[in-house]
């Protein structure tokens, strides 16, 4: 088959399997019929019907919303460039700032949630800008948007069900009810899901308000971290370096192999700086997210916690990077 030939039938074969192709197909009419029978599902769940007259009278269809869902970005970047862009100093100097700004508070949270503050910081950085950059999504539109779109309607319906229980609870007015067009919320940029989970209304005034109250906040991340094993006395990995192969051989390239950093040591793993590893007995895995030509870290248990927070490896060396250059103070 010449090379034209093989392209047009791969393209053929894309228009019949593609299920994004089929989805174009829904309509905005097709769209009220669905919120209808969303409707009936939430009231069969019990919510009452003057919340779900509020909340529906509200919802729109969001083309842009499943647009950018079916427009993420396969992974080209390198970490280096991926570090760069989330990390860029002028991050680090407001990150370093924003330490200095809430410091009683954030040791007072560090300490109940056995959470170093320079890891809180971090991820807020990494997930707002420190709250600068939450969405204007309204997130029912954007939640039930996606839902209908289909690809994973189970999963998104689940996190429209639970924003609504976000609702009900009175945490947030409808009016500031609002999120990246994934629904992700706040300063946190929790989904519903995690919201109902894990945050917490530090300040007690009866609202978990991870939108505009930096206590809530803070609290709501430590407990997040803390409820998925974080452990405070300990940081999260570092970058090192590998100088016999075998260790990559033998260790690395199986994925999660723990052993202690006595081990890594003696398979010739070095931090970058050249120096031998730390004498502390805790058990780490070497990550190489770029294979081993790119950046090596050996890794601990606190980062296996921040890939439950979000599960690309890229994200939870970027908050590890942050942290340590809030602890360097630049
Ligand atoms: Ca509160």
């Amino acid at each position: 088959m010449g090379k034209v030939a093989r392209l047009i039938t791969g393209l053929c074969m894309a228009l019949i399997f593609s299920p994004a192709s089929l989805a174009q197909d829904k309509s905005e009419a097709g769209f009220a019929e669905y919120l209808t029978s969303l409707r009936q599902e939430a009231a069969a769940s019990g919510f009452s019907p003057s919340l779900l007259d509020d909340a529906f009278a509200g919802i729109s269809f969001r083309p842009t919303v499943v647009k950018s869902d079916k427009n993420q970005p396969e992974r080209k970047i390198t970490l280096d460039d991926y570090l760069a862009t989330r990390v860029p100093d002028w991050k680090v100097k407001q990150a370093v700032e924003k330490m200095n700004e809430h410091q009683a508070l954030l040791k007072e949270i560090g300490a109940k949630y056995g959470v170093q503050p320079r890891f809180i910081v971090a991820l807020w950085g990494n997930e707002s800008n420190f709250g600068r950059i939450q969405g204007s999504f309204d997130v029912l539109s954007a939640l039930s948007s996606l839902a209908y779109e289909g690809r994973r309607e189970a999963l998104f319906k689940k996190q429209f069900m639970a924003a609504l229980t976000i609702l009900a609870e009175g945490h947030i007015a409808l009016a500031d009810f609002k999120g990246s067009w994934a629904g992700a919320m706040g300063q946190s940029q929790f989904m519903p899901t995690s919201f109902l989970t894990y945050a917490v209304d530090y300040d007690q005034d009866g609202k978990k308000d991870i939108w505009g109250t930096p206590a809530d906040v803070f609290a709501s991340i430590a407990h997040f971290l803390s409820s998925e094993g974080w452990q405070g006395d300990h940081t999260w990995g570092r970058q090192v370096k590998v100088r016999q192969n075998d260790a990559l051989n033998q260790a690395g390239l199986s994925k999660n192999h723990y052993q202690s950093l006595d081990a890594w040591q003696q398979l010739g793993v070095r931090r970058y700086n050249g120096s031998a590893l730390p004498n502390v007995d805790i058990n780490a895995s070497l990550i190489m997210p770029d294979g081993p030509d790119g950046r090596i870290y050996l890794v601990y248990n606190n980062f296996h916690t921040l890939m439950k927070w979000n599960r690309s490896s890229y994200f939870g060396v970027s908050v590890g990077y942050l942290s340590d250059r809030i602890k360097r103070g630049y």
